[in-house]
């Protein structure tokens, strides 16, 4: 007995579409585009394939449509249809650029750049729009006929569809001569006869498909008959309609209207909501394809994010009477903008800040945020702990945490995510006339000034009155993953000893650096910390 192997259909090449529509029992249609946007565009429309227009292409290029552009810029523009689209295109290959010679090098150029088929016209290089002018001068009928055979011979795919077009009605010839002409080319090898017409109605294309008798499909562009009811078309047999120019045409007058509006305005206000947004733009491109790639093909890379501890209510006065100290206006921006713009040029954009004294009034788009409603009890520890229970994944490395009342320049921040360390403090060493503070830092050894000399200080002690105070911190910390899982640890720590609710940092910092390196960086200025109303002043020429 024979084994039946099952038969495995093979996929269909996007020329094999082009065939099936054009030589299938329904009436097919092509719309026109220009590039790669307009390619997707007519796919995402539900187009079964494109025409790629001479005249849009060259429009769309600041040319006219007489071969200003060369075919191998024509080509490139294609090659970027191809690949934005899975449609098959239609190439209006105008009248081949040249003879017999250049159609076959045209052919074998096309199908190598995935184009399902090529049309050509019976005119003369270089072509003139069929719109323009009255008798144009036609390509010699048997001339014509060597260029199908020559393209027909250089197909590599035995689907590319070779449509050759008839320009005697746009010539004023009369029909006999478009039938004949048409004859002549089925007869070289034309798989399709585009019969063009430039009259307002269809009567000379309707004759010409019942005299033509269908003895090969008949592709047709109706711009200046468009008042024809499709039905018709479907009636006269005519196996594919090409609307050939009117993505370009729409898109002229959206672009002089958005750009008239724009300049008469000086405003975006009135086009803004009327355009297509950007996120529309990354949507018809496909950036969400090139995330999955990213996940798929780049290393892992660490995302820093921050905690900002702004939950206590400051004292600044009148300034801080209805809104927290993070809140306060400095130059136009809240301290707390401030903060998370120099966290953004850094890098860092996923910002949780712990809210309680005033929380409504902490507003700020692209923050996550979380609330120490017991701020008024509780201390700082307590507040980073609520960021860890109340936002996923908030106290893991790499992370950074900053009070919400500190200002400082890039370099500091950029210098702490760029640290080995698996804890890093920025502190800065000068400590005259800031024994009072309560963030000192005792670290093993001070700044020595000497910049070649980079030996890690590591933190002995943090409080307000350790002996031999080596600096101040400035409210700015780094964990590593590391450096975050000992922090979650001691923060547990405290809270089994019935200690995390009064904890303040500089308590943690010691216990942390009482078990594991915890490094100190220098700095000299270049921050600040805004506590009274005169650092408010100086916090506007810190900006
Ligand atoms: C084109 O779209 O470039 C055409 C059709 O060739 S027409 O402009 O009508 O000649
Ligand atoms: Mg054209």
């Amino acid at each position: 007995m024979n084994e039946i192997s099952p038969i495995v259909a093979a996929p269909v090449s996007r020329s094999g579409l082009l065939r099936q529509a054009i030589e299938g029992p329904d009436l097919a249609f092509l719309m026109e585009a220009h590039n790669g946007l307009s390619a997707k565009i007519v796919e995402e429309a539900g187009f079964g394939g494109i025409w790629a227009s001479g005249l849009t292409i060259s429009a769309s290029l600041g040319l006219r449509d007489s071969n200003e552009a060369s075919w191998t810029q024509v080509l490139e523009v294609l090659e970027y249809m191809a690949d934005a689209s899975s449609l098959p295109i239609l190439v209006d290959g105008d009248t081949g650029y040249g003879n017999f010679n250049n159609v076959r090098r045209l052919v074998k150029k096309l199908g190598e750049r995935g184009i399902a088929g090529v049309c050509i016209e019976d005119k003369l290089f270089p072509k003139t729009n069929s719109f323009l002018g009255e008798e144009q001068p036609l390509a010699d009928i048997h001339e014509f006929a060597g260029r199908i055979k020559a393209g027909k011979d250089a197909q590599a795919n035995d689907d590319f569809v070779l449509v050759a077009r008839v320009e005697a009605l746009i010539s004023s010839r009369p029909m006999e001569e478009a039938l004949r002409r048409a004859e002549a080319y089925h007869a070289a090898g034309a798989d399709a006869i585009l019969i063009h017409s430039k009259k307002a109605d269809a009567k000379e294309i309707f004759e010409f498909c019942r005299r033509w008798g269908n003895r090969a499909p008949v592709v047709i562009v109706p711009t200046k008959y468009y008042g024809t009811p499709t039905e018709l078309f479907r009636e006269a047999g005519i196996s594919t309609v090409i609307w050939a120019n009117h993505l370009l045409r729409s898109s002229i007058t959206a672009m002089r209207e958005t750009a008239r509006r724009i300049h008469d305005d000086q405003s975006l206000m009135e086009v803004e909501g009327r355009v297509a947004t950007v996120t529309d733009i990354f949507g018809i491109v496909g950036n969400d394809e090139l995330e999955e790639a990213e996940k798929r093909y780049l290393p892992e890379t660490p995302r820093p994010r921050a905690v900002v501890l702004a939950a206590s209510a400051g004292d600044l006065g009148e300034l801080t009477r209805d809104k927290p100290k993070c809140m306060v206006d400095v130059r136009g921006q809240s301290l707390l903008q401030r903060l998370v713009t120099t966290f953004a040029d850094s890098g860092v954009r996923d910002v949780t800040v712990v809210r309680g004294y005033a929380k409504d009034a902490v507003a700020l788009k692209g923050i996550k945020t979380a609330d120490n409603d017991r701020y008024a009890e509780t201390g700082e520890l307590y507040s980073l702990a609520q960021a860890g229970a109340q936002v996923e994944g908030a106290l893991s490395g790499d992370l950074v945490v900053a009070y919400g009342d500190v200002l400082f320049r890039n370099y500091i921040l950029d210098s702490l995510l760029s640290s080995k360390a698996d804890v890093v403090l920025a502190v800065d060493s000068r400590t005259e006339g800031r024994g009072k503070v309560r963030d000192m830092v005792a670290a093993d050894h001070g700044f020595s000034g000497n910049y070649l000399d980079d030996d890690p200080a590591l933190l002995s002690r943090m409080g307000a009155a350790v002996d031999g105070a080596t600096g101040e911190w400035m409210g700015l910390a780094r964990f590593s993953e590391t450096g975050a899982q000992w922090l979650r640890e001691e923060i547990a720590a405290l809270e089994a000893e019935g200690a995390l609710e009064q904890a303040d940092l500089p308590m943690l910092f010691t216990r942390l650096a009482a078990k594991h390196p915890v490094r100190v960086k220098y700095f000299q200025g270049h921050w600040m910390d805004v506590d009274t109303l005169s650092d408010v002043a100086a916090a506007r020429n810190f900006t």
